[in-house]
């Protein structure tokens, strides 16, 4: 960025795109509405001691009814982006066949309301809502999975490609993988060090054939194409810190921008890897059908690990309190790795707060692969309360935004090049394995009455949108 950029303060350049994020399960509710068939997370949260509270996500903030009133919602806040995700098995019950009329009219009466208000819609694939009938075959551990994935893609393409603006493939490839197959924390509920690889695999593979498949029946000519992922950020403790952390990198990031951004799975992730895999499940070819050129890479960022080596000695660590990424999902090398608590503070789900280390892996990654960055989900959970008066005085969040606002403004003025910040979440909704105990909105939900009400840091939120800089 020029020197003219950074005189102005904490200013945002125009093309900057300020917007909210939410995903289909964790918002819409109507589970078995119109055609949808269900997914993973429907039967996942159905099995005692997988969810909190046993709650599903039958009815969630009820967005599938409320959509008007959430669209207007959004144009009172000056959202200029809003990223959603589409339901897969909305539009094909059982992961196969043709387009379901009611759940393309859903999505086509989103993206509209969304123009209409002059707000960009920022569409997302997969966001881990797996029609059943194909975990049913496998899931992602299966390779036709992916194959499957591709046809739903042309479907979405076909039906929404005359007007989304950005096309995400995946949201967050590790935690479908890793917490879905690996930790057993996420749905299917697997947890097998080999389903855990291929479904990395498959996964990677799903995202080159859905860029392929948009690519062919998208018609919008100033359309960008992303994938979403959630970068895992490690702080070292101690001297085998550095090994520690590039096992973790391996695994957990270069598994996934290796294939996606250089055609390649790293050499010393195979070599991590090699008592579980010989990864034979990589088919000749598939490599270059991931490797598909992106306009954008969607960044996820919530917080960071401590890592270290462990010495063989007493029980492993593994921080599932104060640490962001379980430590039982890691397998081969990395299950020789001990995450420790970090330090504070921390937001409700336990996660410490760090905006320094997001400011350098913004930095790192747009240096390292050149793509400009997109923020797809920042934001914390904090218990917040309405008080008498019916207004959320959620300061703790208006802090962790500025914290992380002004990060991206750094990384800016460092070079990196972001495109937008697409806030976590609207509203409160559905935290998968903690049920509606989290709330990550800066609308608050009545989960009694189903009414939205923004909370403080939405009135932040809005006048940053006006002003363009992060307000004093
Ligand atoms: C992301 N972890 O999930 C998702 O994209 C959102 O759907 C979710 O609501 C948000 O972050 C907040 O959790 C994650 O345990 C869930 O490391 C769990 C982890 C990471 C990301």
């Amino acid at each position: 960025m020029s020197d003219d950029y950074r005189q102005h303060g904490l200013t945002f350049p125009s093309s900057f795109l300020f917007g909210s994020a939410t995903a289909s399960y964790q918002i819409e509710g109507a589970a078995s509405e119109d055609g949808r068939g269900p997914s993973i997370w429907d039967t996942f949260s159905r099995k005692p001691g997988a969810v909190l509270h046993g709650h599903t996500g039958d009815v969630a903030c009820d967005h599938y009814h409320r959509l008007d009133d959430d669209l207007d919602l959004m144009q009172s806040l000056g959202l200029e982006a809003y990223r959603f995700s589409i339901a897969w098995p909305r539009i094909q019950a059982d992961g196969t066949g043709p387009a379901n009329p009611k759940g393309v009219a859903f999505y086509n009466r989103l993206v509209d309301g969304l123009l209409a208000r002059g707000i960009k819609p920022i569409a997302t694939l997969y966001h881990w809502d797996l029609p059943q009938a194909l975990e049913d075959q496998g899931g992602w551990t299966a390779r036709d999975t992916a194959l499957r994935f591709g046809d739903y893609a042309h479907h979405m393409g076909e039906a929404l490609g005359d007007r989304v603006a950005v096309w995400t493939t995946l949201n967050e490839p590790w935690c479908s993988a890793y917490l879905g197959y690996g930790a057993g924390v996420h749905a299917p509920g697997v947890t097998d060090r080999l389903a855990t690889l291929r479904a990395v695999h498959h996964l990677n593979l799903a995202h080159g054939l859905g860029i392929q498949a948009l690519r062919a029946s998208v018609t919008r000519p100033d359309v960008q194409y992303s994938a979403t992922l959630n970068p895992q950020v490690a702080r070292g403790v101690d001297d085998t810190a550095d090994e520690a952390i590039r096992r973790i990198d391996a695994l957990g990031n270069r598994a996934f921008t290796g294939p996606m951004l250089r055609g390649e799975y790293p050499a010393d992730l195979l070599a991590d890897t090699a008592a579980i895999t010989d990864w034979s499940f990589v088919l000749p070819g598939d490599l270059e059908q991931i490797h598909q050129p992106l306009d954008v890479l969607g960044v996820n960022y919530y917080s960071t690990m401590r890592v270290r080596l462990w010495d063989g000695v007493g029980e492993r660590q593994s921080a599932d309190g104060h640490g962001a990424s379980r430590g039982t999902a890691w397998p081969g090398a990395a299950e020789e790795i001990e995450f420790l608590p970090t330090d504070g503070p921390y937001t409700d789900m336990g996660w410490n707060i760090d905006p320094a280390a997001f400011e350098d892996l913004l930095v790192g990654l747009s240096s390292e692969y050149g793509l400009p960055l997109m923020i797809t989900e920042n934001g914390a959970a904090f218990p917040d309360e309405a008080d008498e008066d019916g207004r959320v005085r959620d300061a703790d969040r208006i802090d962790y935004l500025r914290q992380h606002f002004t990060a991206v403004h750094r990384a800016m003025g460092r070079g990196a090049d972001i495109v937008g910040y697409q806030v976590w979440s609207l509203m409160d909704n559905y935290e998968w394995a903690y049920g509606y105990t989290k709330r990550f909105g800066i609308v608050r939900v009545n989960y009694e009455t189903l009414e939205r009400t923004p909370k403080d840091s939405a009135h932040w939120y809005a006048q940053l949108i006006r002003e363009r800089a992060i307000p004093a």
